[in-house]
């Protein structure tokens, strides 16, 4: 069974080598595949460089910065490739603990989905300032109560798919580029019937580096939730009619 993460990087030159290390001693088999932007820091010439010490990480260059949900489409299809049979999504910044891998590598072989969740029993946030705490939990209560759905995390980026959940998504029309990609991805698993199942962990803030939110990503994320039963009012669940 070959588990890849898949990790977007721009500007993780201080992660970079930590989070890589801290991956690659989990010793649980899984790959990592960067993708970076052409991070202007050097992020990308030290992931090559990981990449030529270690046969288990694997690096995407893009040519320029386009977003988080654009890293996420390529370093999926590269992972499939690969033959990848569970892709992770993980941010590098260590909000996502690595050391939640391998309770995620177990729960996925009884789900299709496992989003490691910060809004239920066991989860939570560390060290985030009140502002962020209500932006988070205020996008999660928007979509719920926009689109019905019944994640309580919809905008978590720490998750796990199974290579079959992966295949089946129609990825052309996905089309939100910044964070929204994770609330549009939660709808649609949801809306194709899949097992999804969210997995406790506790995200703490940045150590180092700068956040990539912006105002712009918020306002794109708010426009896209708002249309999501309109634009896939056409999808059914998997195995539906058969
Ligand atoms: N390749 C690529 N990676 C990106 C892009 N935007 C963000 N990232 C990476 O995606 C991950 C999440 O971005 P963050 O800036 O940490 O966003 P966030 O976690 O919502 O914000 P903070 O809580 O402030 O850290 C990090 O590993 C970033 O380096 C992008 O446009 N392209
Ligand atoms: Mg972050």
């Amino acid at each position: 069974m070959l588990p890849v993460i898949v990790m977007p990087t721009y500007n993780e030159i201080e992660n970079m080598e930590k989070i890589a290390r801290e991956i690659l001693a989990l010793d649980c088999g899984a790959r990592l595949l960067i993708v970076d932007d052409n991070s202007p820091d050097g992020t990308g010439e030290e992931a090559d460089r990981l990449a030529s010490e270690s046969e288990m990480v694997y690096v995407e260059h893009r040519a320029a910065k386009q977003g988080l949900g654009t890293a996420y489409k390529h370093g999926f299809q590269v992972a499939l490739g690969m033959g990848a049979d569970y892709i992770f999504e993980m941010d590098a910044d260590f909000s996502h603990d690595p050391r939640y891998v391998p309770q995620m590598l177990s729960a996925i072989e009884h789900h299709e989905i496992v989003i490691g969740s910060r809004y239920v029993a066991g989860g939570g946030t560390r060290n985030w300032s009140i502002i962020r705490k209500f932006i988070s939990r205020g996008a999660s209560a928007y979509t719920r109560l926009l689109t019905h759905v019944k994640v309580h995390d919809t905008t978590s980026g720490f998750r796990c798919y199974r290579r079959d959940a992966l295949e089946r998504i129609d990825f052309s029309r996905v089309s939100a580029s910044g964070y929204g990609f994770q609330v549009e991805m939660t709808y649609v698993c949801e809306r194709m019937g899949f097992d999804i199942f969210e997995l406790p962990i506790i995200f703490t803030d940045r150590r180092v580096g700068q956040s990539k939110m912006s105002k712009d990503i918020m306002w794109e994320a708010m426009w896209m939730v708002a249309g999501l039963k309109k634009k896939y009012g056409d999808l059914r669940p998997v195995g539906d009619g058969l």
